[in-house]
């Protein structure tokens, strides 16, 4: 049996990635940071709860990461703890480089001294990139990188060790750049889950404006459980390497509203509006990613559209808003 080892099981994609894991036949440990409401932190992960070993672990605290790799034994470690919110990350930059950049670091010093042969896969970001964009519109594994968040930043320093103790110590440690993806697992100040989540209020009269940051900034948004399979795809490959993983489909926050509310009867125009403590000091504009190479090499192909993906999303929250 392979052990794998997620940091960040109970977050959006560590939730898809341990049902993905299991389902292939892998014994899958998981890390949990300690929050005083247990319940919060394990919501995703409930109907796996018996099937997983989860552990206490911190992204800032070396000695419980050499502690859980000890535990566990793994032959996969999937790393995708990061304090992941880019507004967040210029209220709390110091935290978010300490988990997301320094935390890798520490990850990559446990795995180097304790078990140096396991394969390592790090959850990079398209918002390393920031508004470096390809003459054909769009960003691949060579554009240049000029992050613009304080998130971004850490992921970028993140991005750079991982390859560094690749080509220094020989380490197999991969980087998947992830572009947006999203869910009915999405948390709910991410913007897809706060449209979907506020129309749904909205049309079952629970709410009755929706107060939103920059509307024309645009993004591409994938499907987490597709990223899922993409992030395991990577870690099997024998090379260790970096690869893009997006739809190479791009739409505005405007667009993302005008089809959720239409798709409930609405019109957005009527609801929603600009609120500034929702826009960022600086905004990363558009995202459109081209993942060839993962294709190419991998064989790797999406199951969802953006759609299709965010029908799914209102059906989750139309049956939780109903319920309430
Ligand atoms: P998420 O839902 O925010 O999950 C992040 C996980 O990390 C949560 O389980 C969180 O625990 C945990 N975590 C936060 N701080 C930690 C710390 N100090 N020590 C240990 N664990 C900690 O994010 P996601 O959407 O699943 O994304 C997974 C990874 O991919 C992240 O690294 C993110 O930055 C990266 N990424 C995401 C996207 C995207 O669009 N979703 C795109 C590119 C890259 P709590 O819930 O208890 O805080
Ligand atoms: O914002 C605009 C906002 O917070 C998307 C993370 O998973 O993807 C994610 O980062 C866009 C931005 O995601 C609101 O200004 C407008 O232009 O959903 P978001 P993000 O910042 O792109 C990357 C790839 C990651 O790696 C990150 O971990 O939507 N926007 N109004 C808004 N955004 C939010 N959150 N809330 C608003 O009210």
């Amino acid at each position: 049996m392979t052990n794998a080892l997620i940091t960040g099981i109970g977050g959006q994609t560590g939730s898809y990635l341990a049902e993905f894991l299991l389902e292939k036949g892998y014994e899958v440990w998981g890390t949990v940071k300690r929050n005083s409401v247990a319940e919060n932190q394990s919501y995703r992960i409930n109907h796996i709860f018996e099937d997983v070993h989860l552990e206490y672990a911190d992204m800032t605290d070396m000695s419980s990461l050499i502690n859980v790799i000890q535990k566990s034994d793994p032959d996969e470690i999937y790393n995708l703890a990061a304090q992941s919110h880019v507004r967040v990350s210029f209220d709390q930059p110091i935290y978010t480089a300490q988990v997301g950049a320094m935390g890798v670091l520490n990850l990559l010093e446990a795995i180097r001294l304790t078990s140096p042969y396991v394969r390592m896969y790090q959850a990079s970001s398209s918002e390393m990139f920031g508004n470096s964009i390809d003459e054909d519109g769009f960003q691949r594994e060579t554009t240049p990188m000029h992050p613009v968040s304080p998130y971004g930043c850490s992921k970028l320093f993140a991005h750079n060790i991982c390859r560094n103790y690749r080509h220094s110590y020989g380490m197999h440690v991969s980087c998947g750049i992830l572009f947006n993806h999203e869910s009915p697992r999405r948390g709910s100040t991410f913007v897809t889950a706060k449209v979907v989540k506020g129309a749904v209020e909205i049309a079952n009269r629970l709410a009755f404006k929706l107060h939103m940051g920059n509307l024309e900034s645009t993004r591409d948004w994938s499907h987490a459980k597709d990223s899922a399979r993409a992030i395991w795809t990577i870690v099997q490959h024998v090379e260790p390497d970096d690869f893009v993983c997006a739809s190479g489909v791009s739409h505005s926050v405007r667009d993302l509203c005008k089809y959720v509310f239409l798709r409930l009867g609405l019109d957005y125009e009527d609801f929603v509006r600009l609120d500034e403590k929702y826009l960022r000091p600086e905004e990363l504009l558009d995202l459109k990613g081209d993942c060839t190479k993962l294709k190419t090499t991998l064989g790797w192909e999406p199951e969802y559209t953006f759609e299709t993906m965010l029908d799914e999303m209102i059906e989750y929250w139309e049956e939780r808003v109903t319920i309430k």
